[in-house]
């Protein structure tokens, strides 16, 4: 019996009991929010919901928090079991998130036999809990635009494969994309990306509304402002953060590293002050990330003062900063986070200094969890500059052997990067994301000892009539007997 979990769960085992049909299934909870956060789940597989107790066809589905459920682990506060068999289906974990995680679960588990009739589930108890507690994506907002319905659709997306981090790329070279309330001139730099407009930006409210959408499934959003480089949508507008007071083009080309901020410019602090200040107001999540990549043209010195600078603002708003690599260039204080990405790409024995100093890694290698990489050179969406990742190579890595001699318990976690230089719609989005996204899903939550990748690619095949039924487009790569 093939079941078509991604990512695989920490102890799965067959009961020996017949698989309970499910016509309907009421879901029986005492948290109002979870219940209906749960029948989003079972509605999603295709299955009725019934709030009716007298109502005989439909399947108890009973969840309960329970602190001492499950496995322990190092992802301790997210362990789940599920049990379905004898004619009901329970779920208790140690805190709501996993009990959300164990209806997501169940949504891959529910067939719908070829031969009509009601859906079945198939018969098993699962352990599980994660490897780490980062499992996230990254996701580019501003080469190519991508709206609240569509961001809300990604929330569902990497829900579903059990990630917990949304990180947002909100500012770069073409466009700014967030409202800013001290900085309404920064309007201006919304409607550009790349190929040219029209574009657009999260407002205020958009804002909040999708933070409170992405917690509600207990994902948490990480805005990024990028600087000191990727700054030409502010400079564009702030012709006084230039070196010579005139401000730049609007750009809507693909390439980086020409935009900069000047340290010493009077303008630049109170503008990091105001944007940053703004944006961790803003974010409920305990994260703000300050971006740092591939600043090509400033000396390390002058680098490592705005690294300093927007660390100590993120702090002084109470939140925890994460910055790309580079910003292992700068002074680093503990519980700083760096995400890694570029493979190869700069002094390994920087990061190894970092973590003695208390960083800690999000794996991003680019070879493996880029997700705008093309999958083979003819594939027609996509760059190059990393290489290729077919889904094997987004499966088989391991983040603790991602940069040599950085001790194991210093990797927080891993998230996947989508860049959306070539990519305009939800679709050919989609499309980069599935089904690879659930090969580096799985790198984050499973050990492992317990990876495979010919299972893996198995499960992959039988979960795609649920992306289908989800509206997610998919490419189906040759690796995949779909
Ligand atoms: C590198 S990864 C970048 C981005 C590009 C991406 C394209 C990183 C921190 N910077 O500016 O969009 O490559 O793959």
């Amino acid at each position: 019996m093939l079941l078509p979990l991604i990512p695989w769960p920490t102890d799965v085992a067959g009961t020996g009991d017949d698989p309970v049909a499910v016509p309907a299934i009421r879901v029986d909870t005492p948290d109002p929010a979870v219940a209906a956060l749960v029948a989003e789940q079972v509605e999603a597989a295709g299955v009725p919901v019934s709030d009716d107790p007298a109502e005989g066809r439909a399947v108890p589905f009973t969840l309960q928090v329970d602190p001492a459920a499950g496995p322990d682990g190092s992802g301790v506060e997210e362990r789940y079991t599920l049990r379905v068999g004898d004619g009901e289906i329970r779920a208790t974990a140690a805190a709501p998130v996993g009990l959300l995680h164990a209806a997501r679960t169940l949504r891959q588990l529910v067939t719908h036999p070829a031969a009509g009739g009601a859906p079945v589930v198939a018969p098993v108890v699962v352990h599980d809990a994660p490897r780490y507690a980062w499992r996230g994506l990254s996701l580019d907002v501003v080469r190519h635009w991508f709206g609240p319905d569509d961001l809300r659709a990604v929330v569902d997306l990497v829900a579903s494969f059990k990630l917990r981090v949304l990180h947002l790329h909100l500012t770069d070279d073409q466009g700014w994309r967030i409202e800013i309330p001290s900085r309404p001139e920064l309007e201006r730099a919304a409607d550009h990306q790349v190929g040219g407009g029209p574009a657009g930006r999260l407002t205020v409210d958009d804002y909040r509304a999708l933070q409170e959408y992405a917690a509600a499934r207990h994902v948490t959003i990480v805005p990024e402002f990028d600087m000191p480089g990727h700054v030409n949508a502010a400079t564009h507008v702030y012709g006084a953060l230039t070196s010579d007071g005139v401000p730049t083009d609007a750009y809507d080309g693909i390439e980086v590293g020409f935009s900069r901020l000047w340290f010493d410019n009077p303008a630049t602090e109170p503008f990091l002050r105001d944007v940053i200040g703004d944006l961790a107001r803003m974010t409920r999540g305990p994260w703000v990330h300050v971006g740092g990549d591939e600043v090509l043209t400033m000396e390390v010195a002058e680098f490592a003062r705005f690294v300093e600078l927007a660390a100590r603002i993120v702090r002084e708003h109470g939140k925890t900063p994460i910055f790309w690599q580079e910003g292992a260039r700068g002074p680093v204080e503990p519980g700083t986070l760096l995400q890694y990405w570029e493979p190869k790409g700069e002094d390994l024995d920087r990061f190894v200094a970092a973590a003695e100093a208390g960083a800690r890694f999000v794996m991003s290698p680019g070879d493996h969890a880029y997700l705008d990489m093309k999958y083979t050179a003819q594939h027609p969406l996509g760059l190059e500059w990393a290489g290729h990742v077919e889904l094997r190579d987004a499966y088989e890595w391991e983040p603790t052997a991602v940069i040599d001699g950085l001790p194991a318990s210093a990797v927080e976690g891993v998230s996947a990067a989508i860049w959306t230089e070539t990519l305009t719609t939800r679709d050919e989005l989609f499309s980069m994301l599935l089904p690879r996204l659930g090969a580096v899903a799985e790198v984050a939550w499973t050990a492992p000892e317990r990876k495979d990748f010919d299972g893996f690619t198995a499960r992959t095949a039988a979960s795609a009539p649920s992306w289908t039924a989800a509206g997610w487009a998919f490419h189906p790569t040759p690796q995949v007997a779909w």
